[in-house]
């Protein structure tokens, strides 16, 4: 049973969305850059135009409305807000995201800010490196500030870094996203910078706006090992602590796994830098709840010292590409033989959320946002202009109940956001792998589509949904 004040939501971000690129005063951001490196992403997508939120905000909110959405999870541009990462600020960038929170707010529809949504600009990976240097604590605290100061009254909840999991991981491990890096040294060492200004902010944000509730929203899925040999097992906890709880302990504890930081120690030679008041900083800024998107598990066994090492993800859109990968005399990960997979190979697990969700209310026992959850696939515009997108209508109903039965279990979750309101950018696999509960016309080449919004049969199927849920409450 979900409360009457449920959150029910939907999700995305400023890069996916927004288009304008370069309009009204908006300054590159990493990933206006890194797009241009060829290779890097599907076809050489781009954000240029990406759907066009920017000028089309008031339509995405009326479709909104239609539907009865209760929130809707979006985040702000840094560049458009301080062009230069940091002083003088851009009044336009501000007036758009007040608009754009009016417009929400007039419709009855909750506001959820997220600050960082992988958008730094340009200027302060130029100038310092970004994420590699302490210099960008105060930057990124200051931008917060006018965020709060500027949008603090009329929003409530507010979502830090978005998985910095996966942007410190691709960013500075796997080069797959800006900077392009793979040096696990400056990886961890830039995690750590991330994570004294995801604390920061959050201290910061309980002096400014002490009525509203704040998190990060992190990529959880839950590691299981293949079998009950014991070996899997040993593998397996690990798996947990080095892709979860070194991120998710320093979030709610103020402190690393001793399992992790002795592993990079003794078999990868690799040692953060801790200064003296840097624990005190993560143990202060501790989030009034926990926002996971979550998509899929993971299956883990152990890893021979002559077995696989590591290998690139499956962009290409065709099943079955992903094969077992991971760290020699380690781990690797294996497929389920119990779960389906999408056309990118991502594993279906609604059950998956319920063990994430009592995992986490086991370990840390704290409120739970659902920041995302969703299906990326191809979806088919019949002639007749509908979208029949039912194994989408079931990924997000058998999640639901999952979500329903964790909080039975004894889970405080006390919202849902889909990724992805509209049809949007996926940064590496272009237009095509669709998560929308709204088609957009748009396709890979730049000034493709006449950008039109087209309800999909999820539209209809999530707006039905929460009509029920308003009158069973
Ligand atoms: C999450 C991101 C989202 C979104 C989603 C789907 O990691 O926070 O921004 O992109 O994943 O991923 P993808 O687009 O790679 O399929």
């Amino acid at each position: 049973m979900f409360d009457k004040d449920f959150l029910w939501g939907s999700a995305s971000a400023a890069y996916q969305v927004e288009g304008a690129h370069l309009t009204d005063g908006k300054s590159p951001s990493v990933w206006d850059e890194f797009v241009k490196i060829p290779g890097k992403t599907f076809n050489g997508t781009t954000g240029k135009v990406a759907v066009d939120h920017y000028h089309r905000y008031k339509e995405d909110v009326a479709l909104m409305a239609e539907m009865g959405l209760k929130a809707y999870r979006f985040s702000i541009a840094w560049s458009r807000i301080l062009p230069e990462g940091r002083s003088q600020v851009n009044q336009a960038g501000i007036e758009f995201y007040s608009n754009l929170i009016d417009e929400l707010i007039a419709h009855e529809i909750e506001p959820i800010i997220t600050i960082y949504h992988w958008d730094l600009p340009q200027a302060l990976q130029d100038e310092y490196k970004g994420w590699e240097s302490r210099r960008i604590i105060e930057d990124f605290v200051s931008y917060a500030r006018i965020l709060f100061q500027n949008f603090g009254d009329r929003v409530k909840y507010w979502v830090t870094l978005n998985e910095q999991n996966i942007f410190i991981n691709f960013g500075y491990n796997l080069a797959m996203h800006p900077p392009g890096i793979k040096d696990p040294q400056r990886m961890y060492q830039a995690n750590h910078i991330a994570n004294l200004a995801n604390a920061s902010v959050i201290s910061l944000f309980h002096e400014m706006v002490p009525d509203g509730k704040i998190g990060p929203s992190f990529a959880y899925s839950p590691a299981y090992a293949l079998d009950c040999n014991p070996q899997n097992v040993l593998t397996t906890d690990f798996m947990e602590d080095l892709n979860s709880h070194f991120w998710l302990d320093v979030y709610l504890w103020g402190r690393y796994p001793r399992s992790v930081i002795t592993y990079l120690k003794d078999k990868k030679h690799i040692s953060i830098n801790i200064l003296e008041n840097d624990l005190a900083i993560l143990k202060a800024g501790q989030p009034d709840f926990l926002g996971i998107n979550y998509y899929q598990s993971n299956t883990f066994a152990f890893n021979p010292i002559d077995g696989v090492g590591q290998l690139a993800m499956n962009t290409s859109g065709k099943k079955s590409k992903q094969k077992e990968s991971g760290e020699p005399g380690l781990y690797k990960r294996v497929q389920n033989p119990y779960l389906e997979t999408t056309n990118w190979d991502w594993e279906i697990d609604p059950t998956g959320l319920r063990i994430a969700l009592n995992r986490l209310t086991s370990r840390y026992d704290i409120p739970i946002l659902i920041t995302e959850n969703g299906l990326g696939e191809y979806d088919q515009l019949t002639k007749d202009g509908q979208i029949h997108d039912d194994y989408r209508i079931n990924y997000l109903e058998t999640h639901i109940q999952a979500i329903e039965q964790a909080i039975a279990d004894g889970s405080q979750v006390f919202g849902y956001c889909t990724w992805s309101f509209t049809d949007l950018l996926s940064w590496l696999n272009g237009y095509q792998k669709r998560y929308g509960l709204v088609y957009v016309d748009r396709q890979e080449a730049e000034q493709s589509g006449t950008l039109q919004r087209i309800k999909k049969d999820s539209y209809y199927w999530y707006k039905y949904f929460i009509q029920k849920q308003k009158n069973l409450g």
